[in-house]
């Protein structure tokens, strides 16, 4: 399966994704093919629809103390349904589709999600730190949503002239 990351301003990121109904081959091929894609390019987390498959599906390898991702930390989750959030926390979030480009966003510090997982089992899922965060980023692609999307209008613009300033710069490097 050859997949590529889908990056701003590609409309494709726009889409909703759709609830995945066949836990089959299919899916599992899809969640196989994301994950060499996530940590090829040093991500934390990735959702279907970044590699424009509009399903809702994401994975997260949140980085444990000494830095590192083993494989046994991947999380797959699969229509996801945030159940219960708490609190307020702001953290410097990047995103593949946005390459270069962190700001700090304002997400719920707690969260509690139902999910399933490839093989259509459900879990329930209580997160802080990072792994909220992330779970709230990637939960955002679900719905067409991204991080710049929650900037103020005059942050906004000024991504938006930097963004082409660089797409420009490694269009030509
Ligand atoms: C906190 C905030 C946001 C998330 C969502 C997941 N985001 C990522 O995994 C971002 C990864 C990322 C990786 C980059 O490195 C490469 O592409 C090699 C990167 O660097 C550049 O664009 C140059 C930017 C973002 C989870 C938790
Ligand atoms: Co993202």
């Amino acid at each position: 399966m050859k997949l590529k990351i889908v990056e701003y301003p590609d409309k494709k990121l726009r889409q909703k994704s759709v609830e995945v109904k066949n836990f089959d081959a299919k899916l599992h091929k899809l969640l196989d093919a994301m994950y060499p894609i996530m940590m090829n390019t040093n991500g934390i987390g990735l959702a279907a629809i970044q590699v424009a498959q509009p399903v809702r599906a994401l994975i997260l390898n949140i980085p444990d103390e000494d830095g590192e991702q083993p494989r046994e930390n991947l999380l797959e989750i699969i229509n996801p349904v945030m159940v219960q959030q708490a609190g307020e926390t702001v953290y410097q979030e990047g995103c593949l589709s946005v390459p270069q480009f962190y700001e700090d966003i304002k997400r719920h510090e707690t969260i509690t999600i139902n999910y399933q997982d490839r093989d259509g089992n459900t879990h329930t899922l209580d997160a802080d730190g990072l792994l909220a965060i992330a779970i709230q980023h990637e939960m955002d692609h679900l719905e067409g949503i991204l991080f710049i999307d929650k900037l103020s209008y005059a942050r906004r613009k000024k991504f938006e002239k930097e963004y082409k300033r660089l797409q420009k710069e490694r269009k030509n490097s």
